[in-house]
């Protein structure tokens, strides 16, 4: 498999609750690589621009409103088939339904409130990257 990148998000509840290094530390035990990080705080309007492929569903504002409620951490993991993996490390979006040992599945409070975002697929990977960073910050 070759090597890729995948965008993540730590989201506000585990930046509020101290989880970042936790859930850093499960990216690098799977063999993700770090390769650009930073916190920041997004505005409603930003959230949703970032959300829009969600825009009609019923869960969109409080969606918004949750991410820009807290910092949050924006990511680009690196390894071998990195979006696959990572969504296999961060579990299903319910918590409920998360296998054990999964992010989600230690640390997410709800459906919504689930800790980390994972692109995809390698279109969203690019685009979401591009959001959020510039090529000069990305460092392998
Ligand atoms: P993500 O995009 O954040 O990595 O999560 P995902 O692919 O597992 O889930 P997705 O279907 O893309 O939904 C995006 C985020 O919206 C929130 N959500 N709330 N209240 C609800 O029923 C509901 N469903 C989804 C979650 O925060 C989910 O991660
Ligand atoms: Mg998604």
């Amino acid at each position: 498999m070759a090597l890729e990148r995948t965008f993540s998000i730590i989201k506000p509840d585990a930046t509020k609750r101290n989880l970042t290094g936790a859930i850093n530390a499960k990216f690098e035990a799977a063999g993700l690589r770090i390769v650009a990080q930073k916190r920041i705080h997004l505005t409603k309007a930003q959230a949703g621009a970032f959300y829009a492929v969600h825009a009609e569903r019923p869960f969109y504002d409080e969606l918004c409103e949750f991410m820009a409620s807290a910092p949050i951490v924006a990511q680009v993991l690196e390894g071998e088939g990195a979006i696959a993996k990572n969504r296999e490390v961060m579990g299903a979006t319910n918590p409920a339904d998360a296998d054990a040992g999964t992010i989600r599945a230690e640390f997410a409070q709800s459906v919504g409130e689930n800790s980390v975002h994972g692109s995809d697929a390698p279109e969203t990977a690019a685009e979401e990257i591009a959001y959020f960073f510039s090529g000069l910050e990305l460092v392998g």
